[in-house]
């Protein structure tokens, strides 16, 4: 009997391999429509007898539709004095929240699936814009933060859950707090009032004037 052995001259860079026996090819390493729809392979045949053959194969990769992914690390913030019906964020960034899908889905059925509490806040099923649902659930000095998990579809799959920190900002942010600036914020947006400032800082470290002493005396 003659034997055969099967090898691969050219394996798309370790995406396949073939059983040097059968001659059957395997997949061996990661496939993605979306960087790839095929590749090609040259499998090579020696037989005992010291021949040989080659042969070129195109391998097509049909598509999967995975699931989209919300974009992580996304913050926003909300003024405690927010009205119901508010977005988060800014004017630049006006709360909508951000995914991408491989196959470029239609984004859809955006959810809140955890951390929102009472139910401060509600997302658009459709934009995935997050705005407030119960201002008055908005308290700075209760919950400063808000650690909601959301979700999104694409018509057939839901993402994995991604969190999204919502802050809750103090009113009194222009005068006290630096750090509490929506990441978004505007050019032009308000940072702090010089003069109001001021005016604090003098009503507690700077002494009373006095009047000047008269040093002459009639
Ligand atoms: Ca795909
Ligand atoms: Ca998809």
């Amino acid at each position: 009997m003659n034997v055969v052995a099967y090898s691969l001259t050219a394996s798309a860079g370790g995406r396949f391999s073939i059983n040097s026996m059968t001659g059957v090819v395997t997949v061996a390493g990661a496939l993605d429509y979306e960087m790839a729809t095929s590749h090609q392979i040259t499998a090579r045949a020696d037989s005992a007898d010291g021949s040989f053959s080659t042969q070129v194969y195109n391998i097509t990769v049909s598509n999967v539709n995975e699931a989209p992914a919300v974009a992580p690390g996304q913050t926003f913030g909300i003024a405690q004095n927010a009205a119901n019906g508010d977005h988060v964020g800014s004017a630049n960034s006006p709360g909508m929240l951000a995914a991408t899908d491989p196959e470029n889905g239609a984004l859809q059925n955006w959810q809140i699936v955890s951390g929102n509490g009472s139910g401060a806040f509600q997302i658009n099923a459709t934009t995935g814009q997050v705005t407030v649902a119960n201002a008055s659930l908005l308290n700075y000095a209760q919950t400063p933060s808000y650690t909601l998990g959301v979700r999104v579809g694409d018509g057939v799959n839901a993402s994995a859950a991604q969190t999204v920190t919502i802050r809750v900002l103090s009113p009194n942010l222009t005068v006290n707090r630096f750090t509490d600036l929506p990441d978004a914020a505007a050019l032009g947006d308000g940072v702090v009032d010089v003069d109001l400032l001021l005016r604090a800082i003098r009503s507690v470290f700077a002494p009373p004037l006095r009047k000047p002493t008269l040093l002459a005396r009639m």
